[in-house]
């Protein structure tokens, strides 16, 4: 976890929480300390209150949750206001004490409290392409790389695709494959470690689209309408990708590690992935150009999942 944090010290507000059933009529105080793991990197530098989280929003939550259902203990309105603190995109922890200052404890007493810390664990979709050097080699290289990554744990990659290039300058045929797994890192966060794997790969940037030892993109972080799901226009970091939905290299791969997944394209409206995989194909299967490709070298079996399958009817034998 990054160290940097947001603290919250000493929000009160009167609720009807407790297992007596004079506690469930009888409005009681109760006060609520949160601590906030955010990256405040962007912020300490952009002066933006959207490059981080509102203290006065999380608080807003806290009163909102105490003064709302009323519940037996104080570990589920800890609970109930962690979740709600980890809604933000940009939490990458959040910790909760809920103290309960009249607690009817039955002798005399300073204080009753209870403390719970949770980590965010969003759903994280990255994609893999590379066209120069020994790609397969390469592209499994960064997937050890990412799971090694402290915060992210891949659940799965997809097979290796050969796919023609889209876009750029004349060039060779790409490797693609696509990883899904779950993370606790701020989008950006996790985009700075990427990029560093990808200079590790002696990836240059000089041509856009051109030729690439290594590329690893950030598809999207969360589900469409799930908690977490972030959406973003900055330059720097758009999410989800602005090309994914109609790019057959990442939507075909994505589709068979994940055959559930779903996206949020630029308009708004979300999709399933595999339907637009499905369209892309429909729409001109010839020009697709989206082949299987070969096996992964050196990554652990488990961790594959899919098969070029339902997709190998569309190869063009470029
Ligand atoms: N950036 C913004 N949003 C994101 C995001 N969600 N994920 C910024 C990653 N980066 C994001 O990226 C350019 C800038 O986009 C970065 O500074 C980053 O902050 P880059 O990786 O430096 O350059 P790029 O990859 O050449 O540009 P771009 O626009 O990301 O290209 P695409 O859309 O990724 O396309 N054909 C085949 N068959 N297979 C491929 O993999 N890839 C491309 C690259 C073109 N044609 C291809 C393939
Ligand atoms: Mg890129």
């Amino acid at each position: 976890m990054s160290g940097d944090r947001i603290e919250i010290r000493g929000v009160t507000a009167r609720g009807r929480h407790g297992v007596l059933p004079h506690e469930k009529t009888t409005p009681a105080p109760f006060v609520v300390d949160v601590d906030l793991w955010v990256d405040l990197a962007a912020a300490g530098a952009s002066d933006d209150l959207a490059d981080t989280v509102s203290y006065a929003d999380v608080a807003a939550d806290v009163v909102r949750i105490v003064e709302g259902d009323s519940v037996d203990l104080i570990e589920t309105l800890a609970a109930r206001i962690a979740d709600a603190a980890l809604a933000a995109p940009l939490v990458e922890a959040a910790q909760v004490c809920v103290h309960k200052p009249e607690a009817p404890v039955g002798v005399p007493f300073g204080d009753v409290a209870v403390r719970v810390v949770r980590e965010a664990d969003r759903p994280v979709v990255v994609a893999l392409g590379a066209n120069l050097g020994d790609a397969a080699a390469v592209l499994a290289e960064a997937v050890g790389r990412v799971e090694a990554l402290d915060g992210v744990r891949v659940t799965g990659v997809s097979p290796l695709f050969q796919t023609d290039p889209v876009g750029g300058p004349d060039q060779g045929v790409y490797l693609n494959a696509v990883l899904v797994g779950r993370t606790r890192l701020h989008p950006r966060t996790l985009l700075a470690r990427l990029h560093r794997i990808e200079a590790d790969a002696g990836r240059r940037r000089d041509v856009r689209w051109g030729p690439r030892t290594l590329d690893l993109d950030l598809i999207a972080v969360g589900d469409p309408g799930g908690p977490g799901h972030l959406t973003s226009a900055d330059p720097a970091l758009t999410l989800p990708h602005p090309r994914a939905h109609e790019r057959a290299f990442v939507l075909i791969p994505w589709s068979v590690v994940d055959p559930w997944a779903r996206l949020r394209r630029p308009d708004g409206s979300a999709a399933a992935v595999a339907d637009l995989a499905s369209e892309v194909v429909g729409r001109d299967p010839a020009a697709v150009g989206v082949r299987p490709g070969p096996a992964w070298p050196g990554v652990r079996a488990g961790l594959v999942r899919g098969t070029h399958g339902t997709h190998d009817t569309h190869e063009t034998h470029g």
